[in-house]
């Protein structure tokens, strides 16, 4: 038995069995209620303790053991923006992350973690515990459907029916901090001050600027940051978006440290979501490893994550997208712009690890990192769409002329400066998802499976270990309340709550259970009108064409992570049992497919084939007219 349960166990039936004592430092260690897995424990304790004798429970605090009472954790979520599965070294990357590989050493890597398809939608989930279609990310807010609007659920922020996991946490003496991108509502009512976090430092937006406050569109130029729960003028000197965050957290929990209270520390990064803007001593530090192309490192990523256990042995890759080349058929210089794109992001998660080194290390240096649950994952797949592209829309339009003030800084030479707008495209987002199919947006795995590490306190697995359970990004609030020793109620401020969806991860990390989930259990997903199911080995797809079949697709993902196999003809009747799970979804969430999607005229603006036959496209291939040696003539005078 874990020396954790017994003291939830001991705490609790101190808590029962001698209200008298109890002491106000004890409210912190010990929560209203306790999660089901705890209840059972405590169960069994006082059964032991029948024996031992109620007495002996009462003078327990009175005696050496209260003395060494552990305090309750800190818990540090790191949440980075887009960054695929495959991109730190510890889930196989060639990128150097020192830091997040430190972090699964010291804990475990779970490689069937699922998010959703896209940043706001993920962070409801997480920040709420309650599906998306009730917690009012139905829809993404810039996407919203016209049968979806003045629907509750759908509200395109985290609506006011939900109470948030950083408002409990603080509710049971937690304090509570976030930094960086918020993404969830800019009114009053809506920002992090007035959604549980005591102190906040917060870019309200999606995107933008990680060196001032330009945001992306003629309509909304300026991003809108808050801190401590006033809207700013400006950014403070210096300001470069990663490193700042990082500063403010850290000043955050300094401010605090020693009151005996634990923290909450939410540091949404903003980093490495595209536009890749980064600090010049960051910008070359790979110059030309990325010329080799997508493939090659594609292939020598799932090397990597087969020998190191990420991924079974026999994996195979998703093919490459139908409408991406094969890197052999591009020019040089080609092949060198493109990687260098690659280089960018590259440094942008090199900086972010970096930075999160710093937070480590100043957890380290006050004596906090030992008792710190550190939770690290991405928010939803690599970015392979081209934002820029979907920003700047017509020629001549009010937004292509802002991006033509504001993002012109086209040259190379100033890729990563204040102007510049640099993503790197479907090809590089295909690597960062290795070995899965597609990328955000999507609910193939590409979209929605991310590399998720978590160590601390809480965890008795062995270190440096890798778990496969089914996981959820929705599983943070019961598994975090419950190590608060808190418990989600019924009702918040008189209005009745929605339920939970996730299930706690305690005896999971306690080595107790393989998976927080049942074979029975089931996850489920609706956005942009795409739908997915993943019930065991099993997953269920539905998805616009051509990135889907425009039908139902199945797929076993136990064996087949990568999705090209699918089985719906084969397995009639397991199709069938997924589309029951499929409808039941929808009836307890009130899912609206959208009656318009950014999604459904794709089929008529991608290629249907990629030009990479040879002697095709003629531009590429064309040779050089040699004309007859015996018909040349030097100029007439
Ligand atoms: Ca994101």
């Amino acid at each position: 038995m874990g020396f954790n349960r017994i003291e939830f166990g001991r705490h609790r039936l101190r808590k029962k069995s001698c209200q008298s004592n109890r002491r106000d430092d004890d409210r912190n260690t010990v929560g209203p209620a306790m999660g089901a897995w705890s209840k059972k424990l405590t169960l069994r304790l006082l059964g032991f303790l029948t024996v031992a004798g109620i007495f002996a429970a009462c003078i327990l605090p009175l005696t050496g053991l209260a003395a060494d009472t552990p305090r309750r954790p800190n818990i540090v979520i790191i949440l980075a923006d887009d960054m695929g599965f495959s991109d730190v070294g510890a889930f196989g990357s060639e990128i150097k992350t020192p830091n997040f590989d430190s972090l699964a050493k010291d804990g475990v890597r779970f490689t069937n973690f699922y998010t959703h398809a896209s940043c706001s939608p993920t962070r409801s989930m997480l920040l709420s515990g309650v599906d998306t279609h009730v917690n009012g990310l139905g829809n993404m807010d810039e996407w919203t459907a016209p049968n979806q609007k003045g629907v509750p659920g759908y509200e395109g922020y985290l609506n006011t029916q939900v109470v948030t996991l950083p408002q409990l946490l603080k509710d049971a003496g937690y304090h509570t901090y976030m930094v960086g991108k918020w993404h969830m509502g800019k009114a009053p009512e809506l920002i992090p001050a007035a959604r549980g976090f005591e102190r906040d430092f917060a870019l309200l937006d999606g995107a933008g600027s990680y060196w001032d406050m330009t945001n992306f569109t003629g309509g909304a130029p300026k991003s809108v940051f808050t801190e401590n729960g006033r809207y700013l003028t400006e950014l403070p000197k210096d300001y470069y978006a990663t490193k700042t965050y990082t500063d403010k957290m850290i000043g955050f929990i300094g401010a605090n440290h020693g009151d005996g209270k634990p923290f909450f520390a939410y540091v949404s990064h903003q980093a490495p979501h595209d536009p890749y803007h980064l600090p010049e001593d960051w910008r070359d530090r790979h110059v030309g490893e990325y010329d080799v192309g997508w493939d090659v490192i594609r292939e020598a990523r799932l090397k990597r994550q087969i020998e190191l256990g990420i991924m079974p042995v026999g994996t195979l890759l998703a093919e490459r997208m139908w409408f991406l080349p094969d890197p052999i058929v591009l020019a040089p210089v080609s092949k060198a712009l493109l990687g260098k794109k690659m280089e960018l992001y590259v440094g942008m998660v090199e900086n972010l690890d970096f930075h999160v080194g710093r937070l480590i290390d100043y957890l380290k240096e006050i004596g906090e990192y030992e008792n710190t649950i550190f939770i690290t994952f991405g928010d939803n797949g690599a970015e392979g769409s081209d934002l820029f592209k979907m920003i700047t829309g017509t020629p001549g339009s009010r937004d292509f002329l802002f991006a033509a003030i504001k993002w012109n800084q086209t040259h190379p030479n100033a890729w990563g400066d204040p102007g510049s707008y640099i993503g790197y495209g479907p090809m590089w987002a295909q690597v960062s998802m290795t070995p899965f199919s597609q990328f955000k947006g999507w609910l193939a795995e590409g979209g929605i499976r991310n590399a998720l590490i978590v160590s601390g306190p809480a965890v008795k697995r062995t270190k440096g270990s890798i778990n496969n359970g089914l996981m959820h990004v929705a599983d943070l609030m019961p598994t975090l309340l419950e190590i608060a020793g808190a418990s989600y109620p019924k009702t918040h401020d008189g209005r009745e709550l929605p339920a939970l969806i996730g299930k706690p991860w305690g005896p999971m990390l306690a080595g107790q259970a393989e998976s927080p989930r049942t074979g029975q259990d089931y996850l489920a997903w609706e956005l942009f009108g795409n739908r997915a199911v993943r019930q065991g080995d099993w997953k269920l797809r539905w998805q616009y064409k051509p990135y889907g079949k425009g039908d139902w697709e199945l797929y076993n993902v136990a064996v087949d992570p990568a999705e090209r196999n699918d089985l719906a003809a084969k397995h009639p009747d397991k199709l069938k049992e997924m589309l029951a799970l499929w409808d039941d979804y929808v009836q307890a969430n009130n899912v609206i497919l959208p009656s318009r999607s950014v999604f459904e005229t794709l089929e008529d603006q991608l290629p249907q084939r990629v030009p990479v036959d040879a002697g095709y496209p003629a531009l590429i291939y064309k040779k050089q007219f040699e004309p007859p040696k015996e018909m040349m003539a030097d100029p007439q005078p």
